[in-house]
């Protein structure tokens, strides 16, 4: 047994045994309640899901295990020389609930290093598909086809006690964390970059050998990765991505289905593909003025365009936050810290400039909850920064560090014995007699 999996067995093997007993001592005591209109909107505000890796509060933003993320850009193992963590470290906190020494955080991506060999058929499944497939298509295929591989599936095939489950779903978790960034760099080299492939390295981090196999050498574009890969890793559990997985994993289909089920989740364009769309907005906006740098003025008036038109600003809102979100701020940190000595770059500066405009437009509507920008509003102007132009990519990048935050809270399900998923549901006729009901003892 890895030390990573004995930690985590001695820290679910009592947690397991405190659920159990509580639901059977305290299981009849009330949380909340919800009205009709959470009901129709999403479920919002209901709380109804167990997610240990990190919790979401609207007005402070994302702790993971209790740190924020200056805390953990602070606190967690760097590569040498590096500033920025390493997502190996946000990982181990998760599972386990404790800070990774250098050492552990080592362990860890020699651990991922030994299990990064991607079957042939996963590339050659890749290859068949139409040039123009959307890379999140392809990374989500790409993943099913991996499912060949999963111990969970052919361990269960065989029977298997309910008490190993949270085995098999760590040993599938892992080989799936270290196998995505060479998915996600052979996507990319296959769509973008003539079909010319790179080798992993294994001396290098897990974000450093993406950065590295997608054709990136420089220092600053590894270290740009290892931040997006610890910031982008998780946000409690009832964001698309992260509940589509527990979901589906609560099925006990392993968790390649569970985790390729969450990235068509992550590709719609009000969560992960978000990035791609503030680019496509911000590049658009810049195209119909002529290009350069546009005036405040031009900004406010190309996004009350954007809302008369019906279509929504990307980059802003949240169904939970309701302030600028700290991954935001975690990259114009990056932006001031790495970028702007050596010069400014015109699309962080307009993501800054619609920074300043945005929030009270959105606000005059009166209907919009959070007028503050979240993690996607600048992901992209970063990236574009340093070469990696090819827009449509980039939420396949958050798919590779989402696997992070999503798949430690799988691992921890079956390890808690979460049974399967099934809230009930009603229809509008019964919403109606309740009303009536409602009504009729008030009067
Ligand atoms: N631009 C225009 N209208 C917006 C808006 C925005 N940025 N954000 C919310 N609204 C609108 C909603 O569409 C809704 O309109 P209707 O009443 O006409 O349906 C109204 O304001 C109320 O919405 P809300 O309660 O404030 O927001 P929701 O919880 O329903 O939605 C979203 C949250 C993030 C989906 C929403 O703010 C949005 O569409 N933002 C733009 C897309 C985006 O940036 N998504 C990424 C979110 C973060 C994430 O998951 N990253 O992966």
């Amino acid at each position: 047994m890895d030390s990573l999996k004995e930690k985590f067995l001695a820290k679910a093997k009592p947690m397991a045994a405190e659920v159990k007993a509580m639901i059977k001592e305290h299981g009849d005591k009330k949380l909340g309640e919800y009205t009709i209109a959470q009901v129709y909107q999403g479920m919002k505000g209901i709380t109804g899901l167990i997610t240990e890796t990190s919790k979401l509060d609207p007005e402070e933003g994302i702790r993971f295990r209790g740190y924020s993320i200056p805390e953990l850009r602070e606190k967690l193992p760097k590569a040498p020389k590096g500033t920025e963590p390493l997502p190996e470290g946000i990982f181990y906190l998760m599972l386990t609930g404790e800070l990774p020494t250098q050492a552990e955080v080592l362990d860890l991506g020699n651990n991922w290093a030994r299990r990064a060999i991607v079957p042939k058929h996963v590339f050659d499944t890749l290859d068949k598909l139409p040039s123009s497939t959307h890379p999140m298509t392809l990374f989500s295929i790409a993943v099913m086809a991996m499912q060949t591989e999963s111990v969970f599936a052919s361990a269960y095939r065989k029977g298997i006690s309910k008490k190993d489950y949270w085995d098999y779903a760590y040993e599938d978790s892992m080989n799936l964390i270290a196998r995505l960034p060479r998915v996600a760099a052979y996507i990319y080299r296959k769509k973008y970059k003539n079909n010319e492939h790179i080798e992993p390295d294994p001396k290098l981090d897990w974000a450093a050998n993406l950065a590295h196999m997608m054709g990136y050498e420089e220092f600053d574009v590894k270290r740009l990765m290892r931040m997006y890969m610890t910031i982008h890793a998780d946000h409690e559990g009832g964001n698309v991505s992260a509940h589509t997985t527990h979901l589906v994993g609560s099925a006990l289909s392993d968790p390649y289905l569970a985790f390729a089920s969450g990235m068509n989740g992550l590709a719609g364009p009000l969560h992960g593909l978000a990035n791609q769309e503030v680019i496509i907005w911000i590049l658009e906006m810049r195209k119909q003025l002529g290009g350069g740098l546009p005036t405040k003025e031009q900004i406010a008036d190309y996004i009350k365009k954007t809302l008369e038109e019906g279509r929504v600003v990307p980059g802003y809102g949240h169904a939970v936050l309701r302030k600028t979100d700290p991954r935001f701020e975690a990259q114009q940190d990056f932006y001031s810290r790495y970028i702007i000595p050596n010069g400014k770059d015109d699309l962080c500066e307009i993501v800054q400039m619609v920074y300043e405009v945005a929030p009270p437009i959105l606000e005059g509507t009166g209907k919009i909850k959070n007028p503050w920008p979240n993690v996607d509003a600048h992901s992209g102007a970063l990236l574009m920064h340093f070469g990696i132009t090819e827009f449509d990519f980039y939420t396949v990048l958050f798919g590779v560090s989402r696997s992070l935050g999503v798949l430690a809270s799988l691992i921890w399900d079956r390890a808690l014995g979460h049974p399967i998923e099934r809230p009930g549901s009603i229809t509008t006729e019964g919403i109606r007699k309740k009303i009536a009901s409602i009504e009729k003892a008030k009067a």
